[in-house]
């Protein structure tokens, strides 16, 4: 089925290159997502379309208006009562690649982009069914939030990413950071891909790549190890790495082990 992402904001133009280029322009292409933004300018009743306010108790900045949001989000549920609608604020729970996942399973997500000080807390009460942050940093809106979670949570469905890849099988899955990734040439200016890439041996390679993925997810990001589940073999790759075994030399080892 189809899944569809309505985009609640005051400046729609933001999304139109973004969401045309290459794979989510696509994947649009191809029917498999659909993406609408929807103007909240559009909602407000007076003819001067207010959408912000001052707000009560006094302070710096302005609030975006509780009505015209109010409108807007009403006019996508009489279309679709199931429509889940995300808030994107500094303020939710940290956007991850599992919640993408799960985000990926609804048919209707609405994504309601903040600008100012943010909504009336009264939009939060009434209409929010879940709020999300994309990271401990303040943008000047929810805008680049929204393309940031629409792309994440595009790549889960299926036909998105090219033919037999999913983003479920990316190593994110198993909480590693990727291995190196070479291309040609070979040597570039003295600095060269290392040997087991070359070898032809598949399992060495293999087995190279995983050795690499421990060490620079040790190396980098010591947080996901902890939490990965790591094999007997992952854990001998991990005491090796923690040993210092430099890039390249246990995989040729093994290539050559492989030979005999
Ligand atoms: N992850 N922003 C929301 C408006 C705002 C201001 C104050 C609530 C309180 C962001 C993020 C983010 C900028 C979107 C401020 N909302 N969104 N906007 N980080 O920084 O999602």
């Amino acid at each position: 089925m189809k899944m569809k992402f309505d985009i609640l904001t005051l400046f729609p133009n933001m999304f139109s290159s973004p969401l045309q280029g290459s794979i989510l322009g696509k994947a649009v292409e191809k029917g498999l997502i659909e993406i609408q933004t929807i103007n909240i300018r559009d909602f407000t009743l007076e003819k001067h379309q207010v959408v912000d306010d001052a707000p009560y108790g006094g302070g710096q900045g302005m609030v975006m208006k509780v009505e015209p949001i109010a409108r807007a989000i009403e006019s996508v549920k009489s279309q679709n009562r199931s429509a889940w609608i995300i808030y994107l604020t500094p303020q939710g729970k940290p956007f991850h690649q599992d919640l993408a996942r799960r985000l990926s399973t609804q048919l209707h997500l609405v994504l309601l982009c903040g600008r100012y000080e943010g909504v009336d807390e009264r939009v939060r009460e009434l209409f929010i069914d879940e709020e999300i942050s994309i990271g401990d940093y303040v943008l000047t809106g929810g805008e680049l939030a929204a393309m940031v979670l629409i792309d994440a949570v595009s790549r889960f469905i299926p036909g998105v990413l090219g033919s037999d890849r999913s983003a479920a099988e990316d190593s994110f899955f198993n909480s590693l950071l990727e291995y190196p990734q070479y291309t040609r040439p070979v040597d570039f200016r003295g600095s060269r891909v290392p040997e087991v890439l070359l070898s032809g041996n598949h399992s060495a390679i293999a087995l190279w790549r995983r050795r690499e993925a421990i060490r620079q997810t040790s190396l980098r990001r010591p947080d996901l190890l902890a939490k990965a589940r790591l094999t007997e073999e992952d854990e001998r790759l991990l005491e090796e790495v923690l040993q210092g075994k430099s890039i390249g030399d246990r995989g040729l080892r093994n290539a050559d082990e492989g030979q005999k």
